[in-house]
């Protein structure tokens, strides 16, 4: 559809992305996978991360798949739009990006473990774009909830930064922001790949490894403060 153009690369001012709306997009309220809620709240120990990998179809199965990981949903953030659709974020002007919400217990899988998947299944040097998937809403972006993750994702940052450019790869390009507004993509979106099997899968990684980060206590860091 967006053949003819370059897919914009810049991501719009507040002032001049689209209006969006105040309503929510509705959605079923159970996992096809795990058979658990996808809204909140979320009961303890739960914990929620957010990473944009690029097309979130491919993204969401990763993440359900791994045990620990309590539920996921797909959904829209990093813009400036409420309530967008699918096809507002394709055209460019909400500045949203495609994100997988992973909801995880803590005590089965670690915040550091879920960022060796987040660094291992995508190519984080990549701008604006994944693979084929051009545009501001395939950037890499890890949406942080608390001060542990802001240190863990910096940190796991820096290194896979090492490992990468010991490879030839450029710089890393992920945002990492304290958690903006996430908004709920539309039902046909939601755990797509078990609606449509063997549907389009746009996940690949570099292959090359990625160490379990951990900080240690006392580490100070601003949250919000970017990458
Ligand atoms: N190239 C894919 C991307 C889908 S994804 C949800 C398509 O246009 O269908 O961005």
């Amino acid at each position: 559809m967006f053949s003819f153009f370059e897919k914009n690369t810049e991501i719009p001012t507040a002032d001049s992305a689209l209006p969006g709306r105040a309503q929510a997009i509705e959605i079923d309220s159970v996992h096809l996978v795990t058979g658990n809620p996808l809204h909140g709240p979320w009961p303890e120990p739960l914990q929620v991360a957010c990473f944009g990998m690029g097309c979130f179809w491919g993204i969401e199965r990763l993440f359900w798949g791994l045990d620990g990981v309590y539920s996921t949903a797909v959904g829209y953030s990093a813009g400036h739009t409420p309530n967008p659709s699918y096809e507002e974020v394709c055209t460019g002007m909400t500045g949203h990006n495609e994100v997988v919400q992973v909801v995880f217990d803590p005590t089965v899988i670690s915040y550091g473990e879920l960022l060796k998947h987040f660094w291992e299944n995508h190519d984080p040097t990549q701008g604006m774009r994944q693979g084929n998937d051009t545009g501001t809403q395939y950037r890499s972006g890890i949406y942080i909830h608390s001060e542990e993750q802001m240190a863990l994702a910096k940190q796991s940052l820096a290194d896979y930064q090492l490992t990468l450019q010991g490879a030839g790869f450029a710089a890393i390009t992920t945002e990492i922001l304290a958690a903006p507004d996430f908004y709920y993509a539309e039902e046909y979106h939601q755990q797509y790949l078990i609606k449509n099997p063997g549907g389009y899968c746009n996940m690949q990684g570099t292959g090359l490894h990625c160490s379990i980060p951990s900080t240690t206590a006392g580490d100070s860091v601003n949250v919000g403060e970017g990458s």
